[in-house]
């Protein structure tokens, strides 16, 4: 499921339709989807309510989870797959109760945010950026390679999904230093040739 994780939101989408470029990504083989309703010109209350429930049913329809990002009020209300928490979001000790049956994901940008976080609940950890990025403003600063190594081998166990700065032309260094997956916004949402990019990705893990 983590294998190649596309997030997205209405502001990393330029010039097409949200629903195209998500169908085409499903369409190529992306496994698991988060919707991040942020920045500039993000939707806001029953708007993004609506282009949640339309994006939840595109991803169905191809079998790929939905996923909310922040928002776990909406992640309920639409019966979403699961919602992917920040630092600074809810904590999930008070929403669990709400969400046992739901994927949880939980970003972590270094050790220090790792050994303040309570994992029991977490399904996977997203951990970046591992590159600098132009699609989060307040984006910590990049970890590299290394902060996948170093993260593999202090939490043997938990699912690592990287983000950050990633394209299919570093994936591959990414993966052998030990996540599980990879998750992107800007090389999918703005790539020329979705089906090629995702394919590409998807190559790695023949
Ligand atoms: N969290 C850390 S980096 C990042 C988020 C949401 C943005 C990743 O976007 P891109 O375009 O894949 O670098
Ligand atoms: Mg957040």
């Amino acid at each position: 499921m983590l294998k190649l994780y596309f997030i997205c939101g209405s502001s990393n989408i330029v010039g097409r339709q949200f629903e195209d470029v998500l169908e085409q990504a499903l369409k190529a083989g992306i496994t698991l989807f988060q919707f991040r309703e942020k920045g500039p010109g993000s939707l806001d209350g029953e708007e993004k309510r609506q282009l949640a429930q339309r994006l939840k049913k595109l991803c169905h329809a191809y079998n790929v989870p939905f996923i909310v990002n922040d928002d776990w009020q909406l992640a309920l209300d639409i019966d979403a797959d699961g919602i992917h928490l920040g630092q600074d979001d809810e904590k999930i000790e008070t929403i669990i109760e709400k969400f046992e049956h739901k994927i949880i994901g939980l970003s972590v940008s270094n050790f220090e945010e790792y050994d303040q976080s309570d994992l029991q609940h977490v399904d996977y950890i997203g951990v970046g950026p591992v590159y600098a990025t132009s699609s989060k403003s307040d984006a910590k600063k990049p970890g590299g390679i290394e902060l996948i190594r170093k993260m593999r081998l202090y939490d043997k166990e938990v699912p690592i999904v990287a983000i950050g700065g990633i394209t299919n032309r570093n994936c591959e260094m990414i993966l052998k230093a030990g996540a599980d997956g990879i998750s992107t916004i800007s090389s999918i949402a703005a790539s020329g040739n979705i089906e090629q990019d995702v394919k590409s990705y998807l190559d790695y893990y023949k």
